[in-house]
């Protein structure tokens, strides 16, 4: 069999629209993360230290983890702690675990990611906020920066 010149230009092209479905179809399964800040009081009363803490239960109550460091790219290694706003939750492995968050700092954002090394969708606090982690991270996050300082 032997094809025209024309025939094999059609060929070339079915072949580059083809490749052009295949790459729109891979950046589909791929989308970029959701960034929420998830403000909800102002507040330095927190036992979070110098930078932040998360707490087991919603509104900054049960055993909170609060870390001396400023970031830690996989809450998987640490507990949390009685440090005076309930015990409940105490000696459970802060990873996939935590309701809320408080940013302690004067000058950062706080965010905590889906997945380790922060990536990931993430819920994010101004300096001297706390909040509530919202459907995508509560009970679902990894990891935790302070970042974006000023
Ligand atoms: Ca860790």
């Amino acid at each position: 069999m032997s094809l025209s010149v024309r025939q094999l230009r059609n060929r070339a092209t079915s072949l580059a629209v083809g490749v052009a479905c295949l790459s729109t179809a891979a950046i589909g399964l791929a989308p970029s993360a959701q960034a929420a800040n998830i403000d909800k009081w102002s507040s330095f009363w927190q036992p979070c230290g110098t930078y932040m803490c998360l707490y087991y239960h919603q509104g900054l109550t049960g055993a909170s983890w609060t870390p001396t460091w400023s970031s830690d790219t996989d809450l998987g290694g640490n507990k949390f702690g009685d440090h005076g706003t309930g015990s409940d939750g105490a000696g459970q492995v802060v990873r996939n675990n935590a309701a809320s968050m408080g940013n302690n700092t004067t000058n950062c954002r706080v965010a905590t990611f889906v997945y380790t090394n922060f990536q990931g969708d993430n819920n994010w606090l101004t300096a001297g906020h706390a909040g509530n982690l919202n459907s995508s991270l509560s009970n679902n996050e990894a990891s935790i920066r302070v970042d974006t300082c000023t």
